[in-house]
């Protein structure tokens, strides 16, 4: 896998909404954690959110955590893919419901656009289920020009919640 030599710290978003999503978003944080080249530094607390996308479809389980790596920003990706697909992911329709998304919300402070990769990620300033979790771990990472705790607060808090689960070990602004 290529690695750069220095650590760049990044973060990112897991959703689901299949299946016990709780659980699986617990099993891809062990994913990262084994991964070489991933340094897990905190997780989020667990949020309940209203699907975005298709009608009729389960709430969302959402965390985001901040990692420390040595992967270039498409290998990350590709690490991120891989966990996907061995919690049974299958692209189908887009923003269709799913057991895993892992999204690559922040790499540095870097800025990509190509054809596989946007970061910062194309929605995240748009939703409450991506801010507020990154706001429990990152609040002072700036973003477009403001924090993300301020671009958090902006955002209507409809559909969101708290999701009390007695296996999520994180507490916010907890290093791991
Ligand atoms: N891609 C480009 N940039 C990125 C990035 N920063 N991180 C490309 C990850 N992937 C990125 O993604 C499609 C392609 O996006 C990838 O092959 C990658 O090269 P996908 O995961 O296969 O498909 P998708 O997730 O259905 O599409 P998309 O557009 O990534 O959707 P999102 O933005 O991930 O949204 N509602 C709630 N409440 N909570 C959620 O977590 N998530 C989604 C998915 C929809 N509704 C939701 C939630
Ligand atoms: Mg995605």
């Amino acid at each position: 896998m290529a690695t750069s030599t220095q650590a760049v710290r990044a973060a990112i978003g897991l959703g689901g909404n299949l299946g016990d999503a709780p659980a699986t978003l617990l099993r891809a944080l062990a994913a990262l954690r084994e991964t070489t080249g991933i340094r897990v530094l905190s997780c989020s607390q667990l949020y309940r959110s209203a699907a975005v996308g298709p009608a009729g479809q389960p709430d969302y389980a959402n965390a985001a955590a901040l990692l420390e790596t040595t992967l270039s920003p498409h290998a990350l990706l590709d690490a991120l893919q891989a966990i996907e697909e061995k919690e049974g992911r299958e692209r189908t329709i887009r923003w269709g419901a799913r057991t895993l998304d892992l999204d690559l919300l922040l790499y540095g402070d870097h800025e990509i656009h190509d054809q596989r990769l946007i970061v910062p990620h194309a929605e995240m300033l748009r939703r409450n289920f991506v801010l507020q979790p990154l706001s429990d771990i990152a609040p002072d990472w700036q973003v477009a020009g403001d924090s993300i705790r301020n671009l958090g607060k902006r955002l209507s808090g409809a559909g969101l919640a708290l999701w009390p689960d007695p296996r999520w070990p994180f507490p916010p602004n907890v290093l791991t």
